[in-house]
């Protein structure tokens, strides 16, 4: 059997873009960032860097022979600065060497003339002086003014989460390869293959069918390659246009951490208001989000957080206002949950606020508000099943919620020093992009007449295992094993206009249009099968590799039906194309069907805190989580392993520090992750249904689960107040030892 891309990793033999064997006259290039948050651009002296032994070229925007201009949403971000710089780490030129260290030691001798400006880092600053990347938006249902004048409980507050680093294991990184003709072939790191090709195009003026973007896989994106890939390749693709040379551009992992955007920081203002037995009538809330200094995909992150205003909640009154707010930072870009996790905060800190006032647990205000059937969201697409409170039910049973809050009790009764926490954590997470448009995805399968298949999509492997769907997917309609389907690389000659993979529909999209094309051959091969055999077709189908008439097995294997039908002059070639149906949403009504489905599930999260030092462990995270009808459970159950994981570093000890716009947590010795040790105990548990499949592919299961990691800030918080302190006011995160400890001292809000 061929190895899978797993069995690769492990053994070390996956080839990641610094990995490729290198070809002659490979050229490196670095890149010089700005030393100033804002400031004036005055001039640049380069002629000691290309003094430098070694130094080939030193580019600048001048250089640029096309568009200096790389914005995907908003043409708001030059390729290289030229005028003004806006953020720290802000490429403005671009080294290129014989080596890599040549190329740092280049980078090392520029000096800018820079006049420098005073910087925004707060986004309700930026706001209040009006620097937004688009004008202010609000998503509302019913009226929340009433709502909130009518609520016997009314709760208002603020709070802040804090940026996430995506510590992808493979930096930021291309390949660029000048071909003959001038055209040039690109190998990137990039969940946007697409994105790459046409920001090159722009950059050098050419077609797009001047440039072919190649990926293999990526050492993780987690949103991290989907727009700020581009940029890299970019460089590297200039290099190699003027030098007619390969350039290879490798961030180091310290320039990737400084000079690339990470999730967005959030602050938000609420007022929650509730019946006096704790049903939810009106929810108006305001999104402050730092989106740094160019649009990148905030935008669309922001309108993410809009659809996720209420969470896994029905309100019927709702006002959501979101800000774009433009500051001097690196621009904040796409992270698992796409601006969906930091609305959800919002709201569980709200929950939290109103169960203290009507001093009742969260989750019974939890449960008694939980969406169902029917009930309409704010933009106005109805919730389309049960599964929010089947999940939150079937957890709290199988996790002994109630018996657990009963030991945690007892046990914080009779111990001083450490005090135990738990929290449940409901997530309901559209899926879909919402920009409808990219909801779609080709496919291109061929049969080789040995009977293997090659698949190619626009689907890229990023360590979420979509190729083994696809290959899955394929399998299946071919009714052959899944190791004679080989996925190709992603290359935008094979998979054209491709949307990036990302929204956690990489799968639902690819495998659905590689599926179609599968069908398509099979069809062709039924019918050639058909005439083999005298039948008609619908005596025909396939099993185990083989040609079955009316049920029974024939002497004809895929294998040679595939040889016969190639002799016969058929195609056992297809191409398809698949758009997710009955998806429509209107920016300038805010409101339609977003989302193809919802994914739901609910969280356990359970924690130990050290009440005399601040530390605490979080001992384990249960879920019950709705994937469908799975492709590869097994792929799943890493899938919503990790979300957990990476959701609770972000709400926990994953803090990033920026001071006067420069990075301060920007290596592996200030930025902490959890690792091994940290992890809890995990136990996944699919949703148990009664239900009718309804998505052949399964359910997207890639961005969802990191929402349950939102449970270990609340499980804290329960643990810290186990301790007598109120721990009220401002909610913020992530819930460090350092901001626990100021907690438990009353040094804290
Ligand atoms: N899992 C791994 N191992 N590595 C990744 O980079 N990215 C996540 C998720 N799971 C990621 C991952 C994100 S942000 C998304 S959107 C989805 O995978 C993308 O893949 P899918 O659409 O095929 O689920
Ligand atoms: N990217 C995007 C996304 O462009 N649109 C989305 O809606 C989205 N959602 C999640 C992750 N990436
Ligand atoms: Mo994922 S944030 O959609 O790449």
């Amino acid at each position: 059997m061929k190895p899978t891309d797993p069995l690769l990793h492990v053994l070390g033999q996956s080839l990641y873009v610094d990995d490729l064997p290198e070809p002659a006259g490979l050229l490196h290039a670095a890149v010089f960032g700005s030393p100033f948050p804002h400031g004036h651009l005055r001039g640049l002296e380069l002629a000691t860097a290309r003094a430098v032994e070694g130094v080939v070229a030193v580019l600048t925007a001048a250089d640029v022979p096309g568009h200096n201009q790389i914005g995907g949403m908003v043409q708001d971000e030059p390729l290289l600065a030229a005028g003004d710089v806006h953020f720290v780490g802000q490429p403005i030129a671009c080294v290129v060497a014989t080596s890599r260290e040549a190329a740092h030691r280049g980078v090392a001798a520029i000096t800018a003339q820079i006049d420098e400006l005073p910087g925004i880092f707060e986004p309700r600053e930026a706001q209040r002086l009006g620097h937004l990347i688009i004008p202010s938006r609000t998503m509302q249902c019913g009226d929340v003014d009433a709502a909130l004048r009518q609520a016997a409980v009314v709760v208002r507050g603020q709070t802040r989460s804090g940026a996430q680093e995506h510590l992808y294991l493979e930096t930021q990184g291309a390949l660029a390869l000048p071909q003959e003709g001038g055209r040039l072939r690109i190998v990137s790191s990039t969940q946007a293959p697409t994105a790459v090709q046409r920001a090159v195009a722009g950059v050098l003026g050419v077609g797009m069918h001047d440039v072919e973007v190649d990926v293999t896989r990526l050492g993780g994106g987690f949103g991290g390659k989907e727009d700020q890939a581009t940029p890299w390749a970019a460089l590297a693709a200039l290099a190699a246009w003027h030098l007619n040379a390969p350039v290879k551009l490798i961030l180091s992992r310290e320039d990737d951490m400084r000079m690339t955007g990470k999730r967005h920081p959030y602050d938000a203002d609420y007022a929650f208001g509730l019946t006096a037995d704790g049903q939810f009538l009106g929810w108006q809330v305001e999104f402050y989000q730092n989106a740094g200094a160019s649009a990148d995909l905030s935008p669309a992150v922001l309108e993410r957080s809009l659809l996720h205003a209420t969470a896994s909640y029905f309100i019927p009154n709702v006002r959501a206002i979101g800000h774009c707010c433009r500051t001097n930072l690196p621009p904040f870009t796409a992270f698992r949950g796409f601006g969906g996790p930091q609305a959800m905060f919002v709201l569980e800190c709200a929950l939290d606020h109103a169960a203290r006032k009507l001093g009742v647990d969260r989750s019974v205000l939890q449960r008694r508000n939980l969406a169902k059937t029917g009930d309409v969201q704010p933009c106005g697409m109805p919730i389309r099943s049960d599964h929010a409170a089947l999940t939150f039910d079937q957890a709290v049973a199988h996790f002994h919620f109630n018996e657990k809050q009963q030991a945690i009790a007892a046990f914080n009764a009779q111990n001083r020093r450490f005090k135990r926490g738990a929290a449940l954590m409901p997530v309901c997470f559209g899926i879909s992009f919402t920009s409808t448009f990219l909801n779609q995805a080709s496919a291109l399968v061929h049969v080789y007449t040995d009977g293997s298949v090659a698949v190619s999509t626009g689907a890229v492997e990023m360590g979420q295992g979509v190729n083994a769907k696809i290959q899955a997917a394929v399998a299946g309609v071919l009714a052959i094993a899944p190791a004679r389907v080989r996925l190709e690389s992603t290359n935008t000659g094979r998979a054209a206009n491709t949307s990036p993979t990302a929204a956690s529909s990489g799968a639902d999209l690819n495998a659905a249009a590689a599926a179609q094309a599968a069908r398509e051959i099979a069809s062709r091969l039924r019918s050639r099968a058909a005439l083999l055999l005298h039948c008609a077709e619908e005596a025909v189908s396939f099993q185990d590799g083989r040609v079955n008439l009316n049920g029974a097995p024939t002497e004809w294997t895929f294998e040679r039906l595939v040889q016969s039908a190639y002799m016969a002059r058929i195609s056992v070639s297809a191409q398809a194309h698949y758009a997710t149906p009955n998806i429509l949403f209107d920016r300038a009504t805010e409101s339609g069907v977003a989302f193809a489905y919802h994914v739901f599930g609910t969280a356990l999260v359970e924690v130990t805190l050290d009440a005399l030092l601040g530390t605490y462990t979080v001992d384990r995270a249960s879920c019950v989580h709705d994937v469908g009808t799975s492709l590869r459970p097994d792929i799943d159950r890493g899938q919503v392993e990790g979300g957990i994981v990476q959701g609770i570093g972000w709400m926990t000890m994953e803090e990033v520090v920026y001071q006067d716009g420069r990075l301060k947590s920007a290596n592996l010795g200030t930025y902490k992750v959890p690792d091994l040790l940290a992890a809890p105990e995990l136990d996944v548990r699919w949703l148990e249904t009664a239900n009718a499949p309804s998505h052949v592919t399964g359910k997207a299961v890639g961005e969802p689960p990191l929402m349950y990691g939102i449970g270990a800030y609340f499980a804290l918080l329960n643990a810290i107040r186990a301790t007598g302190v109120a721990a009220a006011g401002l909610q913020e995160s992530p819930m460090t030892p350092e901001r626990a400890l100021m907690l438990l001292t009353g040094d804290g809000p």
